[in-house]
């Protein structure tokens, strides 16, 4: 029984990162008054790096990891256990990738070496453990748990096995994000009724409310200089895509309401963010362009895309 509960929880939070952030119902304001139509974008032009992300591709098939060469735009698939395999998150080099896969019954951690394609699992427990991203020194894996009823964050030494809890409240929180530099941890927590991002230091020690409003944010992500946390917002019909300017404290929208946007990955030099847009029959992955302000196509296939990351080294680096 526990474990249907389980089932029903790890569902509602997979959700807020994966679909669920399609879930209708919200009152506020309207869209923006000139849609973005998937149709009339402009192609995306820039050939560099490697994004991952886990994608289901057709109804019938779970999510699987894959990555896409930017280059060439070849869709490379990473895993196929016929389990679903989500959220990975690059080393810092790019050689492996830390995953979440249920091929257990619940969600574990799983180890992929890139170069020989096998996965190894790191973590065993009854628990959920979801949405992995491994430190920039590459020594800790952040994750979340529903190991203590609620879920929570904790790390774990990759080296050692060792774990540390670093929320204890009752409040669910997720979706761990490290600071570029390492010594920080941006996260989502509902303490407050309703999810707002929060930042800690790397043992929960310190912590700081970044968002405090009543819409519900998740998602957060650290631009590359360290300055700016960006995070999905619902403040209308649709989740958009903010930025915090942490030393302004201003917020900045970079979206246009017209659709549903998740999963924000920014490139490693900071010049380009790619995110998911929903459309009527499937997602497309975007990418938001800072120099030009402007929001191109990347994909050429619809299917279910969630929790892109950005290989952490572009070709030449
Ligand atoms: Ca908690
Ligand atoms: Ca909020």
């Amino acid at each position: 029984m526990r474990f249907e509960i389980s089932k029903i929880r790890i569902k509602l939070i997979v959700l807020l990162a994966l679909t669920s952030i399609l879930a209708a119902g919200c009152a506020g304001e309207p869209a923006a008054e000139v849609p973005v139509s998937l149709q009339e974008m402009q192609p995306f032009e820039g050939g560099i790096g490697m994004l991952v992300f886990s994608a289901q591709v057709d109804s019938g098939s779970p999510f699987d990891v894959y990555s896409l060469d930017l280059e060439s735009r070849e869709l490379t698939q990473l895993t196929e256990s016929g389990s679903a395999d989500i959220s990975p998150s690059y080393s810092p080099v790019g050689e492996r990738i830390v995953f979440s896969s249920d091929r257990e019954g619940t969600y574990d951690l799983y180890d992929l070496d890139l170069g020989s394609g096998e996965a190894a699992q790191i973590t065993e427990v009854e628990s959920d453990e979801t949405e992995p991203r491994i430190s920039p020194e590459g020594l800790l894996v952040v994750y979340q748990t529903d190991a203590y009823g609620d879920f929570d964050i904790m790390t774990r030494n990759l080296a050692t096995g060792e774990e540390t809890r670093l929320t204890e409240g009752d409040a669910q929180e997720t979706q761990a994000a490290w600071s570029p530099d390492g010594k920080l941890i941006a996260y989502l927590s509902n303490e407050d009724g309703d999810f707002d991002v929060y930042v800690m230091d790397r043992v929960g020690a310190m912590r700081e409310q970044i968002t405090e409003n009543t819409s519900y944010e998740a998602a957060p992500v650290w631009a590359p200089d360290g300055s700016a946390i960006t995070y999905l917002s619902k403040r209308g019909d649709h989740y958009q895509l903010y930025s915090m300017d942490l030393e302004l404290r201003e917020e900045t929208i970079l979206t246009d309401g017209s659709a549903t946007v998740h999963s924000p990955a920014w490139s490693p030099d900071g010049a380009y963010l790619a995110y998911v847009q929903e459309g009527a029959t499937g997602a497309q992955i975007n990418v938001f362009a800072v120099e030009s302000d402007a929001h191109f196509l990347l994909t050429d296939v619809f299917a279910k895309y969630a929790r892109l990351e950005w290989h952490p080294k572009i070709a030449g680096d």
